[in-house]
């Protein structure tokens, strides 16, 4: 008889819950209400058969409760039964099915008139790829990738000039226009998932797979990757901007076409050494850094970093949480430099001056330090903390090891990587959480700043500790 309650009190509980959950899906912002329907089919036919299965249940367990007066019947076999849940079963399959047939037939057939992004994949970034005037994709391939081609675009393909390579965490769209969004990865498989538009489809290395909508409703919304296995593609955080097709248009405009993008690829390092010289008084003659003005070593950082970060210092992304003084410092001369090719030269220089030993500033466990590094750190700052280029990861080897305790604590206390553009940063807050308190952020400072150093007074004063 308990049994008998619990079990129609559960199905009661389950049928409350659905009604007040707090869990529903996000206001829909595309075309594709026909998969909200098809979810709504597949929960009445659902919740029908488990409402029915569970009374049923709890009516048997409690009719043909024990007894001692009766016995139990065998009846293996009833046809008139059988061709009835036959019957109704297949009714409710056809009737889970069929409705996604219709919607995936739709789904995989875009529109004649639809505009194409692409958008690729890999560990754990997006970025985004729109034809130019001429509405077609160059050619590219992932085996062309380099530092300074991150697209793997095919140089001599005329198609591919005009694209507009967008390396940004932000795609844009324009409202109520069609789109087809085609998917490529670089490495993994990962998975393009917007729960507002209810789309999703999975990117495989070597193929393209593709979707489409019609976004309907402007605004900003998260793009995720949804694939499950493999190592952090909970960081990878994107989002789309719906916009007007006037604002999309503005927006399209002041991006870089690969044309430029060949451009600013020619660097001119004599003059990145003459702009240097507004550097120099406090990062040092050689970039070796000024510990006494707060100003780390930068000599010998990748010119790519070098780049981002001065684009982010000038637009205050880095540096403009008030709580970032010593940030701060830099956004007045990052904004002093006129453009972003006097930036690029400036950093090729920076890239080419020679790194010089840091001085050991603070006390840690090294041991406890590589641990740290090593199950944490190196997937993206690579074995030897030189930095990776290909998830943006720079170098940290050699580093001051003050300068790298307060960016670990900067990160933790929200102080770098807050601002709603700095994906990377924020990326590398959830990476820290793991760190603790002080002394583990210590411990791993004084680990990655002499590693790759083979000095043994290094090394013998840092196992002193
Ligand atoms: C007034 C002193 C000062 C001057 C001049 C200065 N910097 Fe800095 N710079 C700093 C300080 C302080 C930091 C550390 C910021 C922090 O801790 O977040 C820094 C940080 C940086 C970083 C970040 C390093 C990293 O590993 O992320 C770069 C890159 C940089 N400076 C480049 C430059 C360049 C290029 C110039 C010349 C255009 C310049 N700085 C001029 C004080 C200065
Ligand atoms: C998912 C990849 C990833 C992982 C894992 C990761 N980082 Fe980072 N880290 C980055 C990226 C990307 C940046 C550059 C952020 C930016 O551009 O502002 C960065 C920046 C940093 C910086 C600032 C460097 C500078 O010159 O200012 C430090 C220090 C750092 N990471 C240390 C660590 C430590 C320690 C760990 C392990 C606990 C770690 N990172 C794990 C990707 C990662
Ligand atoms: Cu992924």
């Amino acid at each position: 008889m308990a049994f008998a309650i619990i079990i129609a009190l559960l199905v009661i509980g389950s049928v409350i819950f659905h009604a007040w959950s707090p869990w529903w899906l996000t206001p829909i912002a595309s075309n594709w209400g026909s998969i909200d329907t098809t979810i709504d089919i597949t929960v009445w036919v659902t919740g029908f058969a488990f409402v029915v299965i569970n009374l049923f249940l709890a009516y048997t367990v409690y009719k043909y409760r024990y007894s001692k007066k009766r016995r139990a019947e065998y009846e293996p076999e009833n046809k008139k039964l059988e061709i009835w849940l036959t019957g109704i079963t297949s009714v409710g399959v056809a009737a889970l099915l069929a409705p996604g047939l219709f919607v995936w037939a739709d789904f995989v057939n875009p529109p004649e008139e639809a505009h194409v992004v692409e958008v690729t994949g890999q560990q754990w970034q997006w970025a985004y790829r729109y034809p130019g005037a001429d509405g077609k994709l160059g050619a590219a391939d992932p085996g062309l990738i380099t530092e300074a081609n991150p697209f793997g675009m095919k140089e001599d393909d005329p198609a591919g000039r005009d694209d507009i390579l967008v390396e940004s965490a932000i795609m844009h769209l324009p409202v109520d226009k069609p789109v087809k969004v085609v998917l490529r990865s670089k490495d993994v498989l990962h998975d393009f998932a917007v729960a507002e538009f209810r789309v999703k489809m999975d990117m495989v290395p070597g193929a393209v797979s593709y979707l489409w909508l019609t976004p309907t409703k402007t605004g900003t919304y998260d793009i995720l990757c949804e694939e499950l296995c493999g190592v952090g593609h909970f960081v990878m955080r994107g989002r789309v901007k719906v916009q007007e097709q006037a604002d999309f248009d503005q927006w399209l405009a002041s991006q870089n076409t690969y044309e430029d993008a060949l451009a600013l690829a020619r660097v001119d390092r004599a003059n990145g050494q003459a702009t240097y010289a507004m550097c120099a008084g406090c990062h040092g003659v050689q970039g070796e850094g000024n510990p006494a003005l707060n100003a780390p070593q930068i000599a010998g950082l990748q010119d790519w970093y070098v780049t981002a970060q001065l684009e982010h210092f000038k637009t205050g992304i880095r540096g403009g949480n008030p709580a970032d003084t010593y940030g701060a410092q830099m956004i007045g001369l990052a904004a002093a430099l006129p453009d972003s090719q006097t930036i690029r030269n400036l950093s090729a220089y920076i890239n080419s001056l020679p790194a010089t030993q840091t001085k050991q500033t603070l006390s840690g466990n090294l041991k406890n330090g590589k641990e740290l590094y090593d199950h944490n750190c190196s997937v993206c700052h690579g074995d030897n903390g030189r930095g990776v280029w290909s998830v943006h990861a720079p170098k940290l080897a050699g580093m001051d090891d003050w300068y790298l305790a307060r960016q670990l604590r900067h990160f933790r206390d929200k102080v770098r990587g807050a601002h709603p553009e700095d994906d990377l940063g924020h990326q590398m807050q959830l990476m820290v959480s793991v760190l603790g308190d002080d002394q583990a952020i210590n411990d791993v400072a004084v680990y990655i700043s002499g590693l790759g150093y083979s000095d043994p007074s290094y090394v013998a004063a840092s196992k002193a500790n």
